[in-house]
């Protein structure tokens, strides 16, 4: 393997839900400098882009990604640009060259240059033919194109490992709540729409049903995650190293809907399913985490009534 050039840290897909907040704990660890955010798009008063570096990169753009990783002094890159469950659908030609046609460039690109990466999967990988506690090692047979372009990064993080010494890993995300930004098009955006909607209209439409139930996690436990998976030693990390299942809470959008209606006058939700109830109907009710927890000591902290009041909390001071 090559030297990298440096030991600053790239991320991509930045300025997204998960980014937002990956990057401000990245640059709370290594300082501002050390941390490039970038994103294909630019966000206006989007406070990384006042917090630290930031530059415009496509994940398509292999050139662009060399030049950066030389230039900036790159040793790792968190690699979170992607296109979602729900865009995805929509989109399929998209959501394939975007996810894995930028695992690609991200692969090469740390195969060029030693570099160390971050590229997360999601519970998209499943199908409905998986537990309903789908363990780490099963069939995955998903029906999404998104959970097809998840598997496919999963398989490529294990071959580049394998074949060019590459330290690629990845967690199988659940649906993630956070307030700091908005969810990106997937499936599980009515767990965080619903909060917004709950403080602004004490009113909500769920786009899936009361009891659908689906693996999902606090921010807070979900960067925790990444930050100790990446610093885990190498001897520690296994075969899942592609994507692991990290189990956080599990609960119905009903379940949810009754959670906040417990701290807001007067919230009401309505369930109406839409195309993105056979997405969520396709993916199990919850993971065991048993390999993540076996491996590299992981467990989550944030279960649904401690996520509540930690949303509407957080929700609250900001407005
Ligand atoms: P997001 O949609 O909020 O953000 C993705 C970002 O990627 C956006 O800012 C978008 O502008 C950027 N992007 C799109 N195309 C690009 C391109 N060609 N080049 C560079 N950037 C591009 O997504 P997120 O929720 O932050 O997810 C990050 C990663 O985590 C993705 O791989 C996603 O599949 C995975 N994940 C997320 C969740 C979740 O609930 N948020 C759950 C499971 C897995
Ligand atoms: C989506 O719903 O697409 C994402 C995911 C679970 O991967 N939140």
């Amino acid at each position: 393997m090559a030297e990298p050039p440096g030991d600053r840290i790239l991320v991509t897909g930045a300025l997204g839900q998960i980014g937002t907040d990956l990057v401000g704990a990245l640059r709370d660890r290594h300082g501002s400098d050390s941390v490039i955010a970038s994103d294909v798009r630019e966000v206006p008063r989007h406070p990384l882009l006042e917090d630290g570096p930031f530059r415009l990169l496509s994940v398509l753009d292999g050139d662009g990604m060399d030049s950066m990783v030389r230039e900036e002094e790159v040793g790792e890159i968190y690699h979170l640009a992607a296109i979602l469950s729900a865009t995805g659908e929509k989109k399929p030609e998209l959501c394939q060259r975007v996810n894995v046609g930028g695992t690609i460039t991200v692969l090469e690109t740390a195969k060029e240059h030693g570099l160390r990466v971050f590229s997360p999967s999601s519970i998209a990988v499943f199908g409905p033919d998986a537990p309903r506690t789908a363990p780490q090692v099963t069939p995955l047979n998903p029906t999404t194109t998104y959970g097809m372009t998840k598997v496919t990064g999963e398989m490529m993080a294990l071959n580049y490992w394998k074949q060019y010494g590459v330290d690629a890993r990845g967690i199988r995300y659940p649906g993630l709540i956070s307030w700091k930004s908005p969810p990106g098009g997937g499936t599980t955006d009515y767990a965080v729409e619903i909060f917004h909607a709950a403080l602004n209209e004490r009113h909500y439409d769920c786009f899936v049903g009361p009891d659908t139930r689906l693996p999902m996690m606090y921010i807070d436990d979900a960067i925790r995650g990444t930050i100790e998976l990446m610093e885990a030693p190498t001897e520690s990390i296994g075969p899942s190293r592609g994507g692991y299942n990290l189990s956080g809470m599990s609960f119905t959008a009903g379940d949810l809907a009754n959670a906040i209606s417990e701290r807001v006058d007067g919230f009401t939700c309505e369930f109406k399913p839409d195309e993105r109830q056979q997405y969520a109907d396709s993916w199990p009710d919850d993971v065991d985490d048993s390999t993540a927890r076996e491996d590299w000591g992981w467990k989550a902290e944030y279960d649904l009534g401690r996520m509540v009041n930690e949303m509407l909390d957080r929700l609250n001071d900001q407005s």
